[in-house]
């Protein structure tokens, strides 16, 4: 409407020059016609100018505000997009708090249930040991073969040729024909094997379950008159493979020669860890070692691996064994995955048990002994 206004206000002196030109009554009444619109254009031009520069600064002025306006929502949009994602996040990140919360709590629980697990076992065996006079295992399945059809494995209580001293053992009466006193069993890592030196040589544990018998148990038993001991080691590993190493003599020293280790010829499927691969590696014959009892033959120190060890007891997590420069074997050992330890060895440790030339990871095992049968 303003530039059709402009646009005949510019047009209006040519139509008013044609209007002179022309004469007739329709020029005049052409005339008349046009001179009116003039006239009406005139006072719009009036009207006009003044709104125009109003309406420029009026339009200005509100493309700023419009301008302000967007910019002012813009940010108002991307700070409530901001905290919107970050009460989304604080959200989920709440549930994530919750979810592991849960998850401790419910490995505490599986955690609890196992050592009840453990416990019940434990009691179910060890509430009543049964009283029996026998020097040993293998002693007692004789005595008792002939009056019960079937020996049940459990606790027993022995009392050693040429000792004054009974105590309990846990006898394995179904595997393998029977009549082996277990002198170790390592399953699922609940005892703690960081012992010192009195605690090997008396034994701690649970019987039924995971336990170190004790040297001094051990001597007694295998040092009776007349008898001849067989060792027979069980291995299990993570991946449920079995294997195992016999020796047909096995007997220990005295404690004054630190309980060493006498074995006879090898048999098995795990391999000889305890000679290994060379006589310096070899642990037969080889004094017991503890923390606190240091007998390793690493004197001062050993080089294992480029690296130096003064205590092979030390550098296996405080744990007790016959070591020899610390050697290929400890069978107590912690049942967790080898690859947990970087490089430690704290596992149980059988490194002739082997897999495409890796040792496997032992999960469990059992030392057991049993006499073996003599002519005389
Ligand atoms: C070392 O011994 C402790 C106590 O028995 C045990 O909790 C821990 O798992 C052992 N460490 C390794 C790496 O086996
Ligand atoms: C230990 O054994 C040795 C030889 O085998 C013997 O001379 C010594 O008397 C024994 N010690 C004890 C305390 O029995
Ligand atoms: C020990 O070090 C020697 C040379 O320094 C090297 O050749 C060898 O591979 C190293 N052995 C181990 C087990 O790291
Ligand atoms: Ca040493």
């Amino acid at each position: 409407m303003m530039w059709t206004a402009a646009v005949l206000l510019l047009l209006s002196p040519y139509l008013f020059s044609s209007a002179d030109k022309g004469s007739s009554s329709i020029a005049d009444e052409d005339f008349s016609v046009k001179e009116q619109k003039p006239v009406v254009e005139v006072k719009n031009r009036d009207s006009c100018f003044i709104p125009c520069d109003l309406t420029v600064k009026l339009l200005r002025d509100e493309k700023h505000s419009i301008c302000g306006q967007l910019q002012q929502s813009l940010l108002a949009f991307g700070r409530s997009t901001r905290k919107l994602m970050r009460d989304v996040m604080e959200e989920q990140q709440r549930a994530l708090d919750i979810l592991s919360t849960q998850v401790t709590e419910l490995m505490a629980k599986v955690q609890t249930l196992s050592s009840e697990v453990q416990r019940s076992n434990t009691e179910m065996y060890s509430i009543k040991p049964v009283q029996s006079h026998g020097r040993d295992c293998s002693d007692i399945k004789d005595n008792l073969i002939s009056v019960v059809p079937k020996i049940p494995s459990g606790i027993y209580i022995v009392h050693p040729e040429h000792t004054d001293s009974s105590f309990e053992v846990f006898c394995e009466m179904d595997y393998m024909g029977g009549g082996w006193t277990v002198m170790q069993r390592r399953t699922d890592g609940l005892m703690d094997f960081k012992q010192a030196w009195t605690s090997y040589v008396d034994g701690f544990g649970n019987l039924a379950g995971e336990h170190w018998l004790g040297l001094k148990k051990v001597f007694h038993i295998v040092n009776q008159k007349d008898t001849r001991f067989q060792l027979h080691i069980a291995l299990v590993s993570y991946d449920d493979v079995t294997s195992y190493a016999s020796y047909d003599d096995f007997r220990l020293d005295n404690e004054t020669h630190f309980f060493s280790i006498h074995l006879g010829r090898y048999a098995g499927s795990a391999g000889d860890a305890f000679r290994g691969y060379d006589q310096e590696q070899n642990q037969d014959t080889a004094p017991f070692s503890a923390s606190d009892v240091d007998n390793d033959g690493c004197n001062p120190s050993c080089s294992i691996s480029n690296t130096t060890v003064e205590s092979c007891s030390l550098q296996q997590n405080q744990t007790g064994w016959w070591f020899n420069q610390c050697g290929l074997a400890n069978l107590n050992g912690t049942p967790e995955d080898a690859e947990q330890n970087h490089g430690q060895r704290m596992s149980i440790l059988w490194d002739t048990w082997r897999q495409s030339g890796i040792p496997y990871n032992i999960k469990s095992v059992t030392m057991k002994i049993r006499r073996i049968a003599t002519n005389n």
